[in-house]
């Protein structure tokens, strides 16, 4: 059987049907990374796939970013392997938590990620949806003076910054991305490394920019937030087991919607590592931002 591509009806994504991933063709691969390339997210419904099959889908956009050492697949759940559903105390529901702001996966490492692919193995009755919101779409709905505006600014990412923001105070070493308290630069025009389109690279880790005062970045950042996620530029998945969907973290902003977190939710996430010539940032230290160091744009 053939695949069958059918559009979201938004600016953005696709949603693939007919075959198992493992048993696409070449052709087919083809077919899938050109619509990955046009439409920057892909949905595909009840793959059921194992975690080596979701690693080996993974592995065909890139090189995997490892989220724990020696793991390329990661649970995010709200449940233990034990069972036990987490407490509002502990990290790994605050990180949870964290991922209702819209996001990009990794902006604030040294390397942002290129692709995000999560797969839902237990989903709650109502809620817990993934909603994504596409940032080419969004710049170019932006107005003259607001491309002008930002044409030339760039943002510093932290997770201890959006995190702290969201109400949960990490410390180094405590969570992923939280190894170091340096803070990469990223312009906020972000240009498409495979198809030249521009898009607007923000989200909840942007937090302070070169030149500008903070609550006037802050201001800004918002807007351009709030104005970005809108329809049609938004679309909300709602998970059944065994969905998989892989999105373009350079030009796709997500976040998890609420459900009831007495509820389980398991989902399983293998991100694909950013390219070095096109997300790799410099990354600025606590000390050097204090004293105002602001180097000059980083190649992301
Ligand atoms: O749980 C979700 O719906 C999204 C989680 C998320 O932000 C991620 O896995 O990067
Ligand atoms: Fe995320």
């Amino acid at each position: 059987m053939a695949l069958t591509m059918t559009s979201l009806d938004r600016t953005f994504g696709v949603r693939i049907t007919g075959k198992r991933i493992p048993d696409f063709t070449d052709d087919e691969w083809q077919t899938v990374m050109d619509a990955f390339h046009d439409h920057a997210a892909l949905v595909l419904p009840e793959q059921f796939l194992t975690a080596d099959e979701h690693i080996a889908f993974a592995e065909r956009f890139g090189d995997i970013e490892y989220l724990r050492p020696g793991e390329k697949a990661i649970p995010v759940s709200n449940q233990h392997a034990d069972g036990k559903i987490m407490t509002p105390e502990e990290k790994r529901y605050q990180t949870l938590r964290g991922n209702e702001g819209w996001h990009t996966d990794s902006s604030y490492m040294p390397l942002a990620s290129k692709a995000s692919a999560l797969a839902a193995e237990v989903v709650p009755a109502e809620g817990g949806e993934t909603e994504f919101a596409d940032m080419r779409a969004a710049y170019d709905a932006l107005d003259a003076a607001t491309k002008a505006e930002i044409a030339d600014l760039s943002a510093y990412h932290s997770l201890y910054k959006s995190q702290a923001k969201a109400g949960f105070t990490f410390k180094t070493g405590e969570a992923y991305g939280y190894h170091a308290e340096g803070a990469p630069l990223r312009p906020l025009v972000k240009v498409h490394p495979v198809t030249g389109r521009p898009s607007l690279f923000i989200g909840r880790h942007a937090y302070r920019i070169p030149g500008m005062e903070d609550a006037d970045a802050a201001a800004l950042l918002d807007r351009l937030l709030t104005d970005a996620c809108q329809m049609p530029r938004t679309y909300r998945h709602q998970w059944r087991p065994g969905d998989i969907v892989i999105w373009d973290n350079r030009c796709v902003l997500h976040r998890a919607c609420p459900y009831d977190y007495d509820q389980p939710r398991v989902m399983r996430h293998v991100r694909v590592a950013g390219d070095p010539a096109s997300e790799l940032a410099l990354v600025t230290t606590p000390d050097e931002l204090a004293n105002g160091f602001a180097p000059a744009r980083s190649g992301a």
